[in-house]
């Protein structure tokens, strides 16, 4: 392995990827871009570049001038952004993967991985253990983009030879950097207001039940299936699971060790978003195949949680 770029490093899981990246690989092998700046999880980590990922020419520029053979594809709009506006959502998530691709298939780079999401399950999927192998019928664009996403990884695999690597991320708890756009922010945002002594008004249902993973997690996962050796992968696209949380037992978490949190609720339209995907997901192809596991239940998630972000407010 050469070099590793991050697009879409500047979010919620690809800032923390990066500075894990680097930690495991050295820092000179990672670069990472995106079209804001690095905020203060990545403070100090070198090697960040400017790139609009619907910019075909400076993304291939940018490949060829260092080298770069494995890229890790992070740049997405999510779930309840992807509402509001559905034709930018097609085109980041779609012609920005199709770029990646793209530029791999001509610029001789080896390995694209890039997350999909639970998003890609509808309301007639089943709601616990859910396969892999079910009909993708998402009711969101963001979901529709990721189903199509997985497909063109699939096509690029098959006719260009492309080693492409894909995991269904569910809602992703992390305490460095916010969450922008998705329908799973509220759990971050009420670990949060708790931190700060701040009542929260969740928008979804006290007993809204969802897959949910700690960031910690979710970067170890996807650092593993991206370096599991590739003789042991029979699929390009798999499951991971870690929680399945509704509102109600992460507050029953979080007064174990913050008695005074208040928390009201008041769903919106991110409701019937949430509503529409699994509460649990059948991972065992994962744990099979690269040896999956998560490392972090509920509590362990909150301790850690409520230490980090009560560091990050020290900070300010
Ligand atoms: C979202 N956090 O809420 C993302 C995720 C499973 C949800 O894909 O859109």
């Amino acid at each position: 392995m050469n070099r590793i770029l991050v697009t879409g490093a500047c979010g919620q899981i690809g800032s923390e990827l990066v500075v894990a990246l680097k930690k495991q690989f050295g820092s000179e092998k990672v670069i990472y871009s995106d079209i804001k700046k690095p905020g203060p999880a990545l403070a100090g980590q070198e090697g960040f570049i400017y790139l609009d990922v619907l910019d075909y020419d400076r993304m291939a520029e940018i490949v060829v001038e260092y080298q770069v053979d494995v890229i890790f594809h992070m740049a997405a709009i999510l779930s309840a952004s992807g509402e509001q506006k559905p034709k930018i959502t097609y085109r980041v998530n779609l012609d920005g993967l199709m770029n990646v691709l793209e530029v791999a298939r001509k610029k001789g780079v080896k390995k694209v991985i890039t997350p999909s999401s639970i998003a890609v399950y509808g309301p007639d999927a089943p709601k616990e253990n859910t396969p892999e192998h079910t009909p993708l019928n998402p009711t969101t664009m963001y979901g529709v983009t990721k189903v199509a996403g997985e497909k063109l990884l699939q096509y690029y695999c098959f006719k260009y030879g492309i080693d492409t690597r894909s995991l269904r991320y569910p809602g992703i708890i992390s305490s460095e950097t916010a969450p922008g756009g998705g329908t799973t922010d509220f759990a971050v945002d009420m670990y949060v207001h708790a931190v700060q002594e701040q009542p929260y008004e969740c928008f979804v249902d006290k007993d809204t039940i969802l897959p949910f993973m700690y960031m910690p997690d979710a970067v170890q996962a996807i650092i593993q299936l991206a370096f599991a050796p590739a003789e042991k992968l029979r699929q390009r696209v798999f499951n991971v699971h870690a929680l399945s949380l509704t509102p109600a037992q992460i507050t029953e978490s979080i007064r174990k060790y913050i008695p005074s949190f208040r928390i009201t609720y008041r769903p919106d339209f991110r409701q019937a978003i949430a509503n529409s995907w699994p509460h649990s997901l059948d991972d065992r192809l994962a744990r099979e195949q690269w040896g999956w596991y998560p490392r972090f239940d509920l509590d362990s998630m909150t301790r850690d949680m409520i230490a980090h972000l009560r560091q990050r407010i020290e900070k300010r």
